[in-house]
């Protein structure tokens, strides 16, 4: 009765993210529709929450579930001078700095982030524009992270700073970005993620490490990461509005 119920309500959850978030680009224009959205947003995290517990887990599946071919979606090759350097290095060189309210700040390479216990997982991927894929997964448990960053008190939030510019070419650069709260940050399957299906993790999936927030939507997960973030809120950041989607109309909760 009770997975009944929490399956609907994630069911319900998703069916109406996916239909508020279609044709979002032209509506989200309007503010009351903005405005409209994170009402529904606030109360379908509180009823997800309330549900479904602060820890449940996302479903994992078999190795016979694995797409042959996971799709890739969103940049594909940030191809900056910088990230080209690193990609025709192996991104031996790469680091991702760890830093805001923290008290110790931390700069880990891939070969680093390799040492510390690693969690597999064979999870569905959801996009809101409508397709899924099943893939494997490895990497480090990110709350590992945070506990070797230690988190001041008054932080609340993560955020994922990206490589991948997505202003067209002669624009201010705006480095495509995501956050979640610790919640979320500190759930057993949110990783930092090195592999795909047992392989280095290939440039059009965010290489050389992306995030993994098993219960979210697929823009929460942000590829190339570059710079990890603990702050007390995101209002002054790019948008304000928490990642570079919901800086354009998509809901910060993206729970499914
Ligand atoms: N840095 C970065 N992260 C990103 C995106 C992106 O364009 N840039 N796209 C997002 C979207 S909408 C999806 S569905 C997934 C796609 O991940 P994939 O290419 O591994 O399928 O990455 C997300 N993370
Ligand atoms: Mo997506």
């Amino acid at each position: 009765m009770a997975e009944n119920r929490r399956r609907f309500l994630s069911r319900a959850g998703a069916g109406a993210a996916a239909v508020l978030l279609s044709g979002c680009t032209s509506l989200s224009q309007r503010k009351w529709v903005t405005d409209l959205l994170s009402d529904v947003e606030i109360l379908t995290r509180h009823a997800q929450r309330l549900f479904a517990g602060s820890q449940t887990l996302a479903p994992e599946f078999s190795k016979k579930d694995i797409a042959p071919v996971f799709r890739a979606n969103g940049t594909l090759d940030p191809a900056t001078p910088d990230y080209n350097a690193h990609a025709a290095n192996g991104f031996r060189d790469w680091r991702i700095e760890v830093g805001g309210l923290v008290e110790r700040p931390l700069s880990l390479s891939v070969a680093e982030l390799r040492g510390f216990p690693s969690r597999t997982q064979i999870t569905r991927h959801d996009c809101v524009e409508g397709w899924s894929c099943i893939g494997e997964w490895t990497g480090m448990p990110l709350r590992l992270v945070l506990a070797a960053a230690k988190v001041k008190p008054d932080a609340r939030y993560v955020v994922f700073h990206c490589a991948d510019n997505m202003a067209v070419a002669g624009d201010t650069p705006q480095f495509y970005y995501e956050s979640l709260d610790l919640l979320e940050a500190t759930h057993p399957q949110t990783l930092l993620a090195y592999e795909l299906n047992g392989q280095a993790l290939p440039i059009e999936h965010g290489a050389p490490v992306r995030l993994r927030a098993e219960r979210q939507l697929g823009y929460k997960m942000a590829k190339y990461v570059r710079r990890i973030e603990l702050v007390e809120g995101f209002a002054h950041i790019n948008g304000g509005r928490g990642g570079y989607w919901e800086d354009q109309g998509y809901n910060w909760y993206a729970g499914i």
